[in-house]
């Protein structure tokens, strides 16, 4: 099944989340619209070792407009990082190795998967391909071709904790401070042969990043059974990452742990390490920079996340509106069968 262009931007751009941003927060959304421009960061140069960007305006960011500038130009945007290069020098069955050799016409497509409408797809049945058999981001253009400092051609697929917390009418989040000078963001991976299940790159990039220190053996033992048992997925799919590029981009599973009634979880030690230099129970508010300039769509997930709890321990205001709404249309579904009844009657009676 291939699916059009015009499906894949509708997907991608992610109205919905936008709708809940506004449901959520009094300023209707305009200050927590950290997005209005659809795959935003994957065109900006928030990465720091990235070369320039091709400039792609907003208006011509999906494939299906014709950019006949772009298209004559972006053969001289290519960028692939030492580190991958370095890497690609590794035999392929290295447990070391992460990277894909430059060739894709030497990948099994059918092989590779791709988040598509929040399902696992194999890659050559939903994702475009251009003349020269790379894979096209289905996000759109982004003004740079080659992996940059993503290992593979096509997805990359990571994938990012939410450990949340409500404390009064407040909530807090562990988020990390990026090493590589990006910000602050979720503690999540890349899912590859070390890290090889969404569940093992969970834990093992809560531990590294967040939890590089010494807690109680209860703490630890509390926290893999909430690990084990009480996530839930709240998004899959593609992540408007500033490393993405045309032929190579990042797709992520978010698992929320609501860790809430787990009072010592809540209160365990948090200490930075690996790809973090920094680590915290950040609280979702927006006039503190760390959380309004947080990485790629991460913020978006951290609202879908809190969406997800008010909705198991909504008030009823909503339930009241939604009874009250029918009432109205009950009342005037009734008013109409009086109406056309009393039509009737006298009809007959005019009759006879
Ligand atoms: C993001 O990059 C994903 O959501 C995930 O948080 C992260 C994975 O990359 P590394 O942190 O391993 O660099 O797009």
């Amino acid at each position: 099944m291939k699916l059009n262009e015009k499906d894949i931007k509708e997907y991608y751009t992610q109205k919905a989340n936008f709708d809940f941003i506004k449901y959520l927060f009094k300023d209707n959304g305009k200050n927590s619209l950290n997005k209005p421009i659809p795959h935003r960061d994957s065109r900006s140069q928030r990465n720091v070792n990235y070369p320039n960007r091709f400039k792609v305006p907003d208006s011509l960011v999906d494939w299906s407009q014709s950019f006949p500038e772009y298209d004559n130009n972006i053969q001289n945007y290519q960028f692939i990082a030492n580190d991958v290069k370095d890497n690609q020098l590794l035999s392929l069955d290295s447990l070391n190795r992460w990277s894909d050799n430059d060739n894709p016409l030497s990948i099994d497509w059918s092989q590779r998967i791709t988040i598509f409408n929040g399902f696992e797809q194999k890659v050559n049945d939903v994702i475009n391909f251009d003349s020269n058999g790379y894979p096209k981001n289905p996000a759109g253009r982004t003004g740079l071709i080659k992996n940059g400092l993503l290992g593979k051609i096509g997805p990359n697929q990571a994938a990012d904790p939410l450990v949340i917390k409500k404390v009064g009418d407040d909530f807090y989040f562990i988020a990390i401070e990026r090493r590589d000078k990006t910000g602050w963001a979720l503690p999540g991976g890349m899912i590859d042969k070390i890290n090889n299940s969404i569940s093992t790159t969970l834990k093992n990039e809560l531990n590294q990043e967040a939890l590089n220190c010494q807690n109680s053996d209860i703490v630890k033992k509390n926290l893999d059974n909430i690990l084990n048992s009480n996530g839930k997925t709240i998004y899959k799919g593609y992540v408007d990452d500033c490393r993405n590029t045309d032929t190579s981009w990042l797709e992520t599973t978010v698992v929320m742990f609501d860790v809430t009634n787990y009072p010592e979880i809540c209160n365990m030690k948090l200490s930075a390490g690996d790809d973090a230099i920094n680590v915290t129970w950040l609280k979702v508010d927006e006039s503190d920079s760390r959380f309004n300039n947080f990485y790629a769509d991460h913020k978006n997930y951290v609202y879908m996340g809190i969406k997800s709890l008010n909705e198991i321990n909504k008030p009823n205001d909503e339930i009241y509106f939604h009874n009250e709404s029918l009432s109205i249309s009950n009342t005037l579904l009734y008013a109409s069968l009086g109406f056309i009844l009393t039509g009737f009657i006298f009809y007959k009676i005019f009759k006879t």
